[in-house]
């Protein structure tokens, strides 16, 4: 499962995130893990990670001599300590949360065992691997360090939760929870109807999304899509639901009639 970083933080005010959401989210995750499926959950940055990975353009890699005048750190490699601390914060409010509904966690910050980017990235994936589905192991979206001139770079939730899909076994779906939309649309999100959900997205579907380029590092919509495609492509149900009506997450694990967009390989 991928909490999208616009669901579960105020995409507009710097680390903040929506409590009431993520509580919601946690006791649904709690009633699939009472269902005997066990999850395991990637989370986004929001506004945790990418306000400020992109004042100091981290997603660029290092930048000789960058400056930032006005601006709480000084320097990229402060930054980039910054906001490996800034999603520690975001990462322990979900596993707070978590444990609140009753799981045992197990968090894997990425820069502690990831580097380099994209759906190739490095790092071994064995400590996922459990079998009982009272255990959450937990990663999201960080600065990673990169072996090349760039020295860091983001490595997206996305690229995570699309390499544990393929590598892990026995997994049976990835479901992208998101915030403001019910799934891939025909037209812009402002402009949407009910009818313009996509229910079921092959790549001859042409779809409209969001990308907030001004704010985003990654790769936004067209990221999950390209990745959840990939990932559907080796018999995986790949899915995206709205965040903020999470019980539509549990009817499509219980085979019961649910909102949202499917992606075909
Ligand atoms: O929100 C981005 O992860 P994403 C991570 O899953 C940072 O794409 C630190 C901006």
């Amino acid at each position: 499962m991928k909490f999208g970083g616009a669901l579960i933080t105020k995409k507009d005010e710097e680390c903040v995130a929506h409590l009431e959401i993520i509580q919601n989210l946690c006791a649904v995750m709690k009633s699939i893990s009472d269902d005997g499926i066990q999850t395991i959950l990637v989370h986004g940055a929001g506004s945790f990670g990418h306000l400020k990975a992109k004042r100091w353009r981290l997603n660029e890699g290092f930048i000789p001599d960058m400056e930032h005048p006005g601006d709480a750190c000084s320097s990229q490699e402060e930054a980039v300590s910054q906001v490996r601390n800034d999603m520690l914060t975001l990462n322990s409010i979900i596993v707070k949360e978590l444990e609140n509904v009753g799981f045992e966690v197990r968090t894997h910050p990425p820069h502690q065992w990831a580097t380099n980017l994209g759906p190739t990235f490095s790092g071994s994936l064995d400590h996922f691997s459990d079998s009982d589905s009272s255990i959450v192991h937990v990663t999201f979206g960080d600065v990673v360090d990169v072996d090349d001139d760039r020295k860091f770079g983001i490595l997206s939730g996305d690229d995570l939760v699309a390499r544990l899909a393929l590598e892990l076994p026995a997994i049976e779906a990835l479901i992208f929870a998101m915030g403001g939309v019910d799934g891939l649309l025909k037209v812009p999100p402002h402009i949407a109807t009910d009818e313009d959900l996509i229910e079921h997205w092959s790549p001859d579907v042409n779809y409209e999304g969001l990308h907030q380029s001004d704010i985003d590092v990654t790769g936004g919509i067209g990221l999950k899509i390209m990745r959840g495609h990939l990932v559907a492509q080796s018999g995986i149900g790949v899915y995206l639901i709205n965040g903020e009506h999470p019980s539509r997450i549990l009817s499509l694990l219980r085979q019961e009639p649910w909102r949202g967009t499917t992606i075909l390989p």
